[in-house]
């Protein structure tokens, strides 16, 4: 149970690495995409089924869980992994970007940032130090700095603002850390769309000496363009013997093109959320399947998919579930896109093992038929 926290890397091809991440409670493969469990459950999936799809960890939050059960209930009850049944390494992000985005009157200072809870509108108050006790009372592997994401576009001054204070609260956040064996802290770039600001904030954050380093403020609104540009200026500033982690990333064609550039690990509501609206992402591109075009289609999503759900559930049947609103249509749909992720992921890291990244992401964006998904 004490294993030290370690990222070996076992293989590089251009940019893109392969290797693994230790953790006390077991290996995390990477490139590794992240399953987002945001309320202590990847939604309509059991864990167990999350594990077979090749999921190494979950994603949790802080400011779901500070609010709903409660971090210190989860920590009486033994902790999250035992609360929720995951035995294996969990992440939990810090609660900022999800104060900015769910919660309501937010009011932010140096100290930290003031809200009302999106669920009853109770009064809370999230520092850098309370985010790491409950990071803490969670029992987090990884736990995230607390951190400012402003959305884009937003002024240079504004990118510089919140990059300065994430750098502040990265401090605080160190400090406050209660470090453990197999326990890591990551600290999170921002700087906005600007390549100085980006520099800036993943030297400052080196200098600090994070277990591993997270780019932030990335998919908030501008194009896949902006966001590889400032992967491309970031990466190289990051110390090569971590992990990098691009937050709340993406498509299909995100995690190839941020691999492609050095990214180890993602997490993304994509997949889920997608499944539970009726969307499959498959080898062969995105299918939706509320479209009545598959209404009497006996074909599975992909007859040559790995995973049992993908090659035997017929269309017409998934279409059928998804347009009377039953469960089962969105535990499928999860399961699905799930598995697609994971085999994406699976897939890059053997062709950069191999040496033939470069070969994968060409066959692999050709097999979604010109569509990037
Ligand atoms: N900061 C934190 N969590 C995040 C983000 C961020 O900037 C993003 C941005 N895409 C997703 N999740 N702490």
């Amino acid at each position: 149970m004490s294993e030290e926290f370690a990222f070996a890397i076992f293989g590089v091809d251009g940019a893109a690495r392969t290797g693994a991440i230790s953790t006390s409670r077991g290996t995390i493969r990477t490139p590794a995409f992240m399953p987002v469990g945001t309320a202590a459950t990847v939604k309509a999936m059991h864990p167990q089924a999350v594990k077979a799809l090749g999921a190494d960890i979950v994603l949790a939050n802080t400011y779901h869980l500070m609010l709903r059960p409660g971090a210190e209930r989860i920590a009486e009850l033994g902790g999250l992994h035992r609360f929720m049944n995951w035995p294996g390494p969990i992440l939990t992000d810090s609660g900022g970007f999800q104060v900015m985005s769910l919660a309501k009157l937010r009011k932010l200072d140096e100290n930290g940032v003031t809200f009302q809870s999106h669920i009853d509108g109770s009064r809370h108050v999230l520092t850098p130090e309370r985010s790491m006790q409950i990071q803490d009372l969670l029992g987090a592997d990884i736990q995230m700095q607390f951190d400012e994401c402003v959305k884009l576009p937003c002024t240079e001054a504004e990118a510089r603002r919140a990059m300065e204070l994430s750098l502040r609260w990265g401090e605080r956040s160190k400090q406050a850390f209660a470090r453990q064996p197999g326990r890591a802290l990551f600290g999170i770039v921002q700087g906005g769309a600007s390549e100085s600001l980006r520099r800036e904030s993943a030297r400052a954050l080196v200098e600090m000496e994070f277990d591993g380093y997270a780019l932030g403020g990335l998919a908030v609104g501008e194009p896949q363009d902006v966001m590889l540009a400032m992967i491309d200026c970031t990466a190289p500033q990051l110390p090569s013997p971590k992990p990098r982690y691009l937050m709340g990333v993406g498509s299909p064609d995100d995690l190839i093109e941020s691999v492609a550039r050095g990214i180890d690990m993602f997490d993304c509501v994509m997949p889920t959320r997608a499944g539970r609206h009726g969307l499959a992402y498959t080898r062969a591109g995105k299918l939706n399947l509320r479209n009545a075009r598959h209404a009497g289609d006996p074909a599975p999503v992909d007859a040559n998919s790995p995973n049992e759900a993908t090659r035997t559930y017929s269309r017409a049947y998934l279409h059928h579930l998804v347009k009377s609103g039953e469960i089962l249509g969105m535990m499928l749909l999860t399961e699905i896109n799930l598995a697609y992720y994971q085999e994406l992921m699976a897939g890059m890291r053997a062709a950069i093992a191999a040496g033939c990244f470069d070969a994968f992401r060409a066959e692999t964006k050709e097999s979604w038929r010109g569509g990037m998904i």
